[in-house]
């Protein structure tokens, strides 16, 4: 008996060294990390943020790990989840499942500010879980035009900096919007000719600057009220709809190899704002306008996601144009709790199948992976941890979701 114990234990001890080398993509270091600390042959232990060292093959590490090498020191951040839930137990980055399943990107949007934080940009920079950037603010026209002639692209060559330093594509974000748009314009009685020379200098000024290095443009944002009328924004009400034909073609002379996008929100499934824009889509080509994509931007709730993403994008890709996912976020009502959070993970895996499941829906945009820098928690009161990593930069059962939706 005693021997039959002492042999266990001496199995035990062969079980647990042999389990003790983590996979490649699996996790192999981090503050609370009481896993295998060494990789298997042909992957090399990575940091990737105090929380969180990763097997990459040998030759990738290289060029897919951020610039933040040093570990060892917590950076303090809040906290908006109280779930004990499981982290995500996926052992594969979000870009490498989604080139698996046949897309082009798994992306997010970032935001100046942000980079200062080193852990918060080695994850973003990791090629391996992002192959996209957006930036969320410095390319809007407060940021590039803040008056009239007098052109800012600092903050924007900062991000198409960062991506390129990544090997990461970037989605420019945008040329026209209601929103974050300096008084000088909206507020500047111009008359319809005058309007169409600003939209069009406007548009042509950015896109030329960055030409060449952007996949693609939001050139319209958001033109639609959630009924589907136009929204009555100072282009609408100066140049009717012309506006939307002025910038895209300006874009399109500005950098004809970037794909030329509008984007929008509440169009994601069937109903009268989507029908409304598979109508400007069908107006557009049939008077010869540039465009190439329509933008879903996929600012969900928990629990409730339109029942039609896949077929309404299908409706869009029928037309000849592509679609992509561009904003993607699932928020919910705080506090997070286990039940929200795993059905926050099904309502991921849902849109990304739908995705997955159009061969004309070419990739997929977060709007910020982390919950530490998400938009939602000041813009709806109550409400947040909307995104895959949580505000402390772990991974949540959302990114698990978001696999599964690619391998799905
Ligand atoms: O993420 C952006 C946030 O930092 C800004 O405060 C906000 C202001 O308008 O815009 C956010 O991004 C928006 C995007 O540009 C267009 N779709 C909705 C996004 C969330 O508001």
């Amino acid at each position: 008996m005693l021997q039959l114990a002492t042999s266990f234990g001496v199995l035990l001890a062969f079980v647990s060294f042999a389990a003790a080398q983590s996979a490649v993509w699996g996790q192999c270091g981090g503050i609370g990390w009481t896993g295998a600390t060494t990789c298997v042959s042909g992957s090399v232990c990575t940091y990737q943020n105090d929380y969180y060292s990763q097997c990459l093959p040998s030759t990738a590490s290289a060029t897919s790990v951020g610039t933040s090498t040093t570990s060892g020191t917590t950076s303090t951040v809040a906290t908006t989840s109280t779930s004990s839930a499981p982290a995500s137990t996926a052992n594969i980055g979000l870009n490498v499942a989604a080139k698996a399943a046949g897309k082009l990107y798994l992306g997010s949007a970032t935001d100046n500010p942000e980079l200062t934080d080193t852990a918060y940009v080695a994850i973003l920079s990791d090629s391996t879980e992002f192959g996209q950037i957006t930036p969320g603010n410095s390319m809007k026209w407060d940021a590039t035009e803040p008056s009239q002639g007098t052109f800012s692209f600092a903050g924007g060559d900062t991000v198409v900096n960062l991506a390129k330093a990544n090997g990461q594509l970037v989605r420019g974000h945008n040329c026209v919007w209601h929103n974050q748009l300096p008084s000088w314009v909206s507020s500047g009685n111009f008359n319809a000719t005058a309007l169409a020379s600003i939209v069009e200098t406007h548009c042509s000024t950015i896109v030329s600057h960055w030409k060449g290095q952007m996949y693609s443009w939001d050139v319209i944002n958001e033109p639609f009220n959630d009924d589907g009328t136009w929204r009555t924004d100072v282009f609408y009400n100066t140049l009717n709809t012309t506006y939307v034909s002025i910038a895209l073609k300006a874009a399109r002379a500005a950098d004809p190899a970037a794909k030329l996008y509008i984007n929008d929100y509440n169009i994601e499934g069937s109903g009268a704002k989507a029908t409304a824009m598979l109508n400007l889509v069908k107006q557009l080509q049939a008077d010869g306008v540039p465009i190439d994509g329509v933008g879903f931007q996929g600012h969900f709730i928990v629990g409730a996601l339109p029942s039609t993403i896949q077929a309404n994008l299908e409706a869009f890709t029928a037309l000849g144009i592509e679609v992509a996912i561009t904003e993607l976020d699932i928020r919910m009502t705080l506090p997070a709790t286990d039940a929200l959070l795993a059905q926050q993970k099904k309502d991921y895996q849902t849109v990304i199948s739908a995705c997955k499941a159009v061969t004309g829906c070419i990739g997929v945009t977060i709007w910020d992976y982390t919950d530490k820098y998400s938009w939602v928690p000041s813009t709806f009161s109550g409400q947040g941890a909307a995104c895959p990593w949580d505000a402390n930069l772990l991974r949540k059962p959302a990114y698990d979701g978001i696999v599964a939706g690619f391998q799905s």
